[in-house]
């Protein structure tokens, strides 16, 4: 008596599965559109790669803030309240911020000479001990990085920041500032000295040693700087103009979904047809290793070795399948193909005993794997698990004066 096929005739999602006669099939399941979302699936924070010598981050987008509990970050885009709550001189400046964000450094109690330096507070010589931010960026070519940062300064105790890299505050990377382009977005490579507070394009780095992962900083110099974007470029000649360029996010490329038992989702064991089944001998010319799907199956362009049963077997051995032996399998399955020429039959064998007899439903597409669960069995050493297959027609699909042949073809046989 035939079993029902489970997992096969899912109605769940119906997706652009369009036979060629134009009927929609049915046999699209869900796993595979869940499986797809998943794949698309961005992070919800972007890691950063060097392309072309040049990294571009959004200040916005940090992975991680520490030190946050005497000032902190904020990110601010166009629906931000203007009435934050927290001390502030200025209005929010969404308008031009790169990527409608930007973030500053807050609260700002220090915006002029005449309001009190607090070192630690609302000023930190040092870098590295109040708000820090870290972007991991991934690094392809090691060498000198150009910083630039993108900044709205509308004062002249709101324009300070220090730059780090793997936890370490390089002497290069400390104190960018900016004193031109007041109140707009303004993009600075300057370093402070003693010498020029306002510092000169390109003296602001970080030296990368060593390709590969690192971890890039920023922490408070001044409350209230306002940062916008930052870039990092190994060309001294490149000046950032406007919003300057996109972000270089890190792109994984998508996984390959499984193509195979793509509705098995755990198992203990499989073993596949093609690499563990060999027919018997009265089966031998019968049965063939189909590559194109890496399947056995049954070679009915012999008229002759239609519509009667062949038999493969696997003699189980557990020294190469260790562990096989250890279980009761209460949930195997074996896994056929549907074909549209024919409905195959099946029957599955442990020694003499019969652990189920299966026909493939009516497919319109072709190759679909269908699961067919088997009675509960154990296996011992030289058990000989043997997989009966007919090759039959339903007369649907013309071929040499007849019709075409499905061809017995199964993968394997999945034990749980
Ligand atoms: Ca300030
Ligand atoms: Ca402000
Ligand atoms: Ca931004």
């Amino acid at each position: 008596m035939n079993k029902t096929p489970f997992l096969i005739v899912s109605s769940l999602l119906l997706l652009s599965c369009v036979h060629p006669d134009g009927a929609r099939s049915k046999l699209e399941t869900k796993p595979q559109a869940s499986l797809q979302l998943l794949n698309a699936q961005p992070n919800s924070i972007p890691s950063f790669e060097e392309k072309n010598g040049m990294v571009v981050i959004e200040a916005e987008h940090f992975a991680a803030q520490v030190k946050a509990d005497i000032r902190r970050w904020y990110r601010f885009d166009k629906s931000s309240a203007v009435k934050h709550g927290l001390q502030d001189t200025d209005l929010p400046h969404p308008e031009g911020a790169s990527g409608a964000a930007y973030i500053e450094v807050l609260p700002d109690t220090r915006t002029n000479h005449s309001e009190e330096l607090q070192h630690g507070v609302n000023f930190s010589a040092s870098p590295g001990m109040l708000g820090i931010l870290s972007y991991p960026v991934y690094i392809n070519q090691s060498g000198r990085y150009y910083i630039w940062a993108r900044a709205y300064s509308t004062g002249s105790e709101d324009n300070g920041l220090h730059i780090g890299i793997n936890g370490l505050w390089p002497a290069s990377a400390q104190r960018l500032q900016l004193c031109t382009g007041k109140n707009q977005w303004t993009w600075s490579s300057a370093q402070r000295s003693p010498a020029n507070h306002c510092g000169s394009p390109l003296s602001l780095w970080i030296d990368i040693a060593q390709p590969g992962q690192h971890l890039l900083s920023v922490s408070m110099r001044e409350d209230g700087f306002e940062l916008d974007k930052i870039i990092l470029t190994n060309n001294p000649d490149f000046t950032p103009l406007g919003i300057g360029p996109s972000e270089t996010v890190y792109n994984a490329e998508p996984m390959p979904l499984k193509a195979r038992y793509t509705d098995i989702y755990e198992y203990d064991f499989i073993l596949s047809s093609a690499d563990l089944f060999v027919a018997n001998n009265a089966s031998q010319h019968a049965i063939y290793h189909d590559k194109a799907r890496d399947v056995l199956a049954i070679n009915a362009g012999k008229t002759e070795v239609r519509d009667n049963f062949f038999r493969a077997s696997y003699v189980v051995d557990t020294k190469i399948m260790k562990g096989i032996d250890k279980r009761h399998y209460n949930n195997a399955t074996l896994v056929t193909l549907a074909e549209i020429d024919g409905e195959s039959r099946y029957r599955v064998l442990l020694n003499d005993r019969l652990l189920g007899e299966f026909q493939n439903p009516a497919t319109a597409r072709d190759y679909q794997e269908v699961y067919f669960p088997l009675d509960d069995f154990r296996l011992r050493s030289g058990d000989v698990l043997s997989v009966e297959i007919m090759a039959v027609t339903n007369g649907k699909i013309p071929e040499n004066g007849g019709t075409a042949y499905a061809r017995g073809r199964w993968r394997g046989i999945v034990l749980k």
